[in-house]
Formats: structure tokens, C-alpha cells, sequence
């Protein structure tokens, strides 16, 4: 097998052995939980936000950047499904797509962050402008959309093995923003409660499948190397929001005052 080619892509059984033994059911499950240590919970920027020390511009800066993230995560989980040919995973799968865009009596996560928007001081406009865009964030999150758009589903399931580390961040903030920035309206603090239960629901089916999944030192490495890449995609995008409001290196700030931004080319 070409040394950067997926052991996904061929069948288990194919997988090419490696030096490393396969470990068990519990041992890459605690392996996966590790990489909890890389998790932008523990970015600085995160922190800042967590213990009070952001101020409303570097706020309004997050929730207009993750934005961009949360109207991808349907179009990804659109490709997901579209790359699958399991019809009961994509009966699961499909509910996180609904979640996000709505459905009958829900809204939706894309709704509740318009209204988290609001809450912060942000308009839907200038939220569906992207005006406030970073090219780090939107190369970030177009990478992720990317990968899943071409990958095996079921590396882009594993792909949103992050959020097994999310309700820590939702409950965080549910816990220490309403204290620090009272004002901010408390509508908007529905979307962290709302991802409280579906992330916790999303990774029960996105672990199963991982577990189940990978049992060779070859399809466990892969796992790993794609949680990671997840990991990198959502520390970056921190790091591109830490330039523009905390260091006031906001794109081509030594060239204009203006923001200067391009919207999506897709
Ligand atoms: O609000 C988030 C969300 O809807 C999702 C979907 C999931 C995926 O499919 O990759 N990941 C994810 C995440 C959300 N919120 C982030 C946060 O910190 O608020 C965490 C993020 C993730 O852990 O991947």
C-alpha cells in the first residue's frame, strides 16, 4: 500500500500489518480520549473566554468566526452521507444535518447561533455577510468540509470525534459566561445547552463506529492521525482569532484600516 494511502480505502483484512501491536476495545478507546489533551478547550483564547478575561469586540470576533464553522457542519455532514452507502448509518447520520438545519418544531443549531449573535451584539446580516471571516478560520474549516468530502465516511465519522470533548466546552461556558459578561443576552446561551445532549449522542454513534471500526495498529493509527487533524483544524482557528482580536493583527493591518475579506468561492 502507498505509504500515505488510507487503510480505510481497503478492506480490513488488507490492512497492512505494522511493528505496532493492535491494541484492545479499551486501550484505543482511552488512546482516542488522550488526544483530549489537544482540545481547544485549553487554547488560550478559550481559557481567556472561559475565566473572563475577553473583552465584547474579542467575543463578538469568536462567535462570528465559529459562525463559519457551524453553516459548514451540515455541508459536511451532507458529503458524509453522500460518500455513504449504508442506509442505517445514514438513518443515523442524517439527524445531525437536521439538527443543525431544523426541522418541524426545531429550529435548528444554525438558528440558535444567529440568535447567540444577537445576544453578543451581532446582526444576522452581518453574520451571513462573513464579513468577519478570517482567512485562517475559513482555511480551517474549508479544510475539514474537504477532507470528508473526499474521504472514506467512515474516516469522516471519526473525523467528529472532537466532540467528544465538547460538552466539557458547551457546559463551560453555560457555567462561567452568564457570571463574566452580563451583557450578553441569555437567549443566546440556547445553542450550548441545546449541543449539551446531541453531542453526546453524536459521539455515542461516532465512537461505536471507531471502536468497531478499528482493529488493526494500521486503522487505529489512521483514527488518531484524523482526530488530530480535527483537533488542528479547531486549534487554528483560535490561533487566526488570537492574531486579529488579542494581538490586533487583524488581516493586512499594515496595509489598511478597512477589514479586507473574501467570501467563500465555492
Ligand atoms: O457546535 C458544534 C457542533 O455542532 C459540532 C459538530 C461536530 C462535528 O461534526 O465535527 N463538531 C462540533 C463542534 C461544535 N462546537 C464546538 C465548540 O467548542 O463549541 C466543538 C466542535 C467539535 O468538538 O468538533
Amino acid at each position: 500500500m502507498p505509504p500515505n494511502a488510507s487503510p480505510f480505502a481497503t478492506s480490513f483484512a488488507a490492512s497492512e500489518k505494522t511493528a505496532d501491536k493492535t491494541l484492545d476495545r479499551d486501550a484505543f478507546h482511552k488512546a482516542l480520549l488522550a488526544k483530549g489533551d489537544y482540545y481547544h478547550l485549553h487554547h488560550p483564547y478559550q481559557v481567556d473566554m472561559a475565566q473572563g478575561r475577553s473583552t465584547p469586540e474579542q467575543i463578538r470576533g469568536w462567535v462570528a468566526n465559529r459562525f463559519y464553522y457551524q453553516i459548514n457542519i451540515p455541508l459536511k455532514d451532507a458529503a458524509l452521507l453522500a460518500n455513504c452507502p449504508d442506509a442505517s448509518a445514514r438513518r443515523r447520520w442524517i439527524q445531525r444535518l437536521l439538527d443543525h438545519d431544523g426541522h418541524a418544531d426545531d429550529g435548528g443549531g444554525i438558528e440558535a447561533w444567529l440568535t447567540l449573535g444577537e445576544a453578543v451584539g451581532l446582526s444576522r446580516e452581518e453574520l451571513w455577510s462573513q464579513e468577519h471571516v478570517l482567512p485562517g478560520v475559513r482555511f480551517a474549516v474549508d479544510a475539514y468540509v474537504n477532507f470528508v468530502r473526499r474521504a472514506d465516511w467512515r474516516e469522516g465519522a471519526i473525523s467528529s470525534l472532537t466532540e467528544l470533548f465538547a460538552p466539557q466546552a458547551h457546559q463551560s461556558r453555560l457555567d462561567t459566561w452568564p457570571t463574566h459578561y452580563p451583557w450578553i443576552d441569555a437567549t443566546g446561551y440556547a445553542y450550548f445547552r441545546k449541543r449539551l445532549g446531541e453531542a453526546r449522542r453524536d459521539v455515542d454513534h461516532g465512537l461505536e463506529l471507531a471502536l468497531d471500526l478499528c482493529t488493526t495498529p494500521a486503522t487505529q493509527q489512521r483514527a488518531l492521525d484524523i482526530l488530530q487533524f480535527k483537533l488542528d483544524v479547531l486549534w487554528s482557528m483560535l490561533d487566526a482569532m488570537t492574531l486579529a482580536y488579542q494581538l490586533d493583527r487583524a488581516p493586512y493591518h499594515t496595509v489598511t484600516d478597512e477589514r479586507v475579506y473574501h467570501r467563500g468561492l465555492s
